[in-house]
């Protein structure tokens, strides 16, 4: 009645443990895990629960997690607290992961292993519930990835995941287990290539990183990247740059691209650089499934990114990789300000079940369930897909963005 079906030829699956929203990385910490309940909450108020499978997820086990990550580090996760935090660090079989002590102005946050602080300045932070946080989140990952290596459905969504920073023994830019390689590995056991997209505004450094001697996984990401600032930093986290192909030497060498992008790209500029170097990269490397990681801090107004994609350019990315036809898992990642990542990811869920222009800009009321659970800033004001303004100076030039397709062709 509300003009929402469900999708036809194909079946979707959603994969999401409510726990996860009630962790705080702490007061100033950008990253917000109850946008994750603004974008649920929007899902259900269109109704998009009927067009797809919803999944209670389940935490990841240890062993799980430790398909890529050191024992020590997944012990240690397993058990961390702010309250557990002091008397951990101090055990002899994590000693070696304490990082020798830094040069001001680098020793404003004290360290532990593992990159983990209990300082309020930390990117990784020690924070009340993080092990059961971590685990869900990846769990919720892995069940998705279930969902296509068993083929019981063709896209399968994981909002909570895509934590692309995150190394083999090292928490990175808010990421501390990396659920995208622990999937792309379970993934390699039926499909013979795949091939990890991320349009996230920051490299996805981890999984390329872990897969930079493999063939079988082909990473593309697009990111900021940019010269050293004042501070002497790049765009985090640095790497990424477009002569970045994967492990020379290795046969894995060519299987990593990457997409390095000045600031404020809009979105006729990321529509070209996207459709052109991604279709060029599925007709040579022919993958048998995709993984994108959907980061919405690549939109317009982020409080961490810096470009000036629409939510509808967004989401044409999303419509661009699905009409490949190839089984398909959905990632969430960065993305800051937080109404506009859950209308972002709601959008691109009717995507995915083909609602996408089923979704009116306002949240019909007779479809709330419960109203009591709409009282958050979701529809705060009033518009659910707004026109962003294009607030970041624009430094691409298109010549040069001709140039890096250019290049990238082989
Ligand atoms: O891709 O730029 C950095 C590293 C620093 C600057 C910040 N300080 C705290 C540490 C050293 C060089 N880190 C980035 C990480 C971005 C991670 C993106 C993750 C993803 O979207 C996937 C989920 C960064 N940018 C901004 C901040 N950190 C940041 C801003 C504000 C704060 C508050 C809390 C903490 C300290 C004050 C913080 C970090
Ligand atoms: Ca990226
Ligand atoms: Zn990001």
């Amino acid at each position: 009645s509300n003009g929402i079906t469900r999708p036809k030829g194909h079946k979707v699956s959603f994969h999401y443990n409510s726990q996860v929203e009630d962790m705080h990385f702490g007061k100033t910490h950008p990253m917000k895990p109850w946008r994750l309940t603004l974008t649920k909450h929007l899902v259900l108020a269109y109704g998009l629960q009927h067009t797809m499978e919803t999944h209670l997820a389940l935490p990841a086990t240890s062993a799980q997690v430790q398909a890529f990550h050191d024992p020590d580090y997944v012990q240690f996760l397993s058990e961390v607290s702010p309250q557990t935090f002091k008397a951990l660090c101090t055990q002899p079989r994590y000693q070696k992961f304490i990082p020798a002590k830094h040069d001001p102005p680098y020793d404003a946050v004290e360290l532990g292993p593992f990159n983990l602080s209990t300082s309020p300045g930390a990117d990784c932070p020690v924070f009340d519930g993080m092990s059961t946080y971590l685990f869900l989140y990846t769990g919720a990952t892995l069940a998705a990835t279930n969902q296509l290596l068993t083929s019981q459905s063709d896209i399968a969504i994981s909002w909570s995941g895509g934590l692309h920073h995150a190394h083999k023994a090292e928490a990175s830019g808010f990421c501390y287990i990396n659920d995208i390689v622990l999937s792309i590995l379970d993934l390699l056991h039926l499909f013979p290539r795949v091939l990890y997209i991320d349009i996230d505004v920051h490299h996805g450094d981890g999984v390329e990183e872990a897969f930079q001697r493999q063939p079988r996984v082909m990473t593309l990401s697009y990111h900021r990247y940019g010269p050293y600032d004042e501070t002497g930093h790049r765009f985090f986290p640095g790497t990424g740059s477009l002569d970045d192909n994967g492990l020379k030497g290795t046969v894995g060498e060519h299987f990593a691209l990457n997409v390095p992008i000045p600031s404020g790209i809009d979105d006729r500029q990321y529509k070209y650089l996207f459709e052109s170097i991604t279709s060029r990269a599925i007709d040579a490397y022919k993958p048998k499934a995709i993984v994108l990681q959907c980061g919405a801090d690549s939109l317009g107004g982020d409080r961490l990114g810096q470009f000036n994609i629409n939510i509808k350019q967004h989401g044409e990315c999303v419509s661009f990789v699905k009409k490949q036809g190839l089984p398909l898992l959905i990632l969430g990642g960065g993305g800051y300000t937080a109404r506009n990542v859950a209308r972002a990811w709601c959008h691109e869920t009717a995507l995915a079940t083909d609602n996408g222009s089923n979704l009116p800009d306002k949240i019909p009321i007779d479809l709330i369930p419960r109203p009591q659970a709409f009282t958050g800033r979701a529809h705060g004001d009033g518009q659910l897909f707004p026109k962003f303004q294009r607030d970041h100076k624009n430094d691409c030039v298109d010549s040069e963005l001709e140039m890096m397709v250019k290049r990238l062709e082989w």
